[in-house]
């Protein structure tokens, strides 16, 4: 089983917090969400991606069925607000089964497992940058200043069809997750990040340090960290299928752990210009070695044409499909 801990913060830039977390009651479900759009759409966006979520995991559902249900969510909640349009937003979602994790994943927010000291991404990033550098087009070091650098290639709520991915890691006693929203990575390289956590005694003390070590570094973005802590017993295991009444969102509310802020200044702009030449293609999905990696729910692509939705600062849609 899992010993948590979450952390949110608003970093020292933004004037509000767009991500969204949760943790579920019994420990088996964790999420990180990082929602984009102006107005309040980004909150929106990934709160709804969390509430639905955790709904549809409460009415039996896999968690690759819940996050395309979570794309479905975020499309309809902007029916009818104009103020809304055009959000969307990330969502890294893992769910204990027995002895393992089933991580369904979309969008530049991360899952990473830290094993014996060494620290492993288990998600890959869709976001323009991760496939440039997949395809070789740019290093890592150079994606780090890449102004498109936050311009990302999947979200739920542009579409109706969304790709999933899944991995699932088989858990260990003595192994640490993380989950995290951009916000973190942005500001620490993976080797300070595996520093942080494989010294940290406690998910919580993992936690608050990584978030305090992103504000030093600047904070430009909001940071999410989920930590947990693989521990020897293993609850018996739980129930994933069995169909059941469709959900109601709205009945639930997803955890949220408000941290201090110390929100000042503006929001600013680090909106780039726009668009020019081709993402790319796709990213390839090599998650590791004891990682599964699948896709489910793929949809064709489409050319890009529409221009990135307006509001949709800072998190940016790269149009490679264009918005239904
Ligand atoms: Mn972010």
């Amino acid at each position: 089983m899992l010993r948590i801990a979450a952390h949110t913060d608003v970093g020292r830039v933004r004037a509000g917090n767009e991500d969204s977390l949760l943790v579920s009651d019994d420990g088996r479900l964790i999420a990180v969400a990082d929602g984009m759009g102006g107005h309040q759409g980004g909150e929106v966006a990934s709160a709804t991606a969390v509430a639905t979520l955790r709904a549809e995991i409460g009415a039996g559902r896999s968690v690759e069925d819940a996050v395309v249900t979570a794309n479905r969510a975020v499309l309809e909640r902007a029916d009818g607000y104009p103020a809304l349009r055009g959000m969307g937003t990330t969502l890294t979602a893992g769910i204990v089964t027995g002895s393992s994790l089933r991580i369904a994943h979309v969008g530049d927010s991360r899952a990473y497992l830290l094993r014996n000291g060494e620290l492993r991404q288990v998600t890959v990033d869709h976001s323009v940058v991760a496939e440039l550098i997949a395809a070789g087009e740019l290093t890592e070091e150079e994606a780090l200043v890449d102004r498109r650098r936050s311009m990302i290639t999947r979200a739920l709520g542009i579409d109706r069809d969304v790709a999933v991915d899944v991995v699932t890691v088989d858990l260990r006693a003595g192994d640490r997750l993380l989950l995290c929203s951009d916000g973190l990575t942005t500001m620490l390289r993976d080797p300070a990040i595996r520093t942080i956590l494989g010294d940290a005694p406690t998910p919580d003390a993992a936690a608050r340090a990584l978030v305090d070590a992103a504000n030093a570094a600047g904070g430009v973005d909001n940071i999410t960290v989920i930590v947990a802590d693989v521990t020897e017993d293993h609850p018996p295991d739980g129930d994933e299928g069995g169909p059941t009444e469709a959900p109601d969102p709205e009945a639930t509310e997803a955890t949220s752990v408000d941290a201090e802020s110390d929100a000042e200044s503006d929001a600013g702009s680090d909106a780039g210009s726009d668009a020019e030449s081709d993402a790319g293609s796709d990213a390839g999905s090599d998650a590791g070695s004891d990682a599964g990696s699948e896709s489910v729910s793929a949809s064709p692509p489409e050319p890009a044409s529409a221009p990135a939705p307006e509001g949709a600062h800072r998190r940016r849609w790269w149009p490679r499909r264009a918005p239904s």
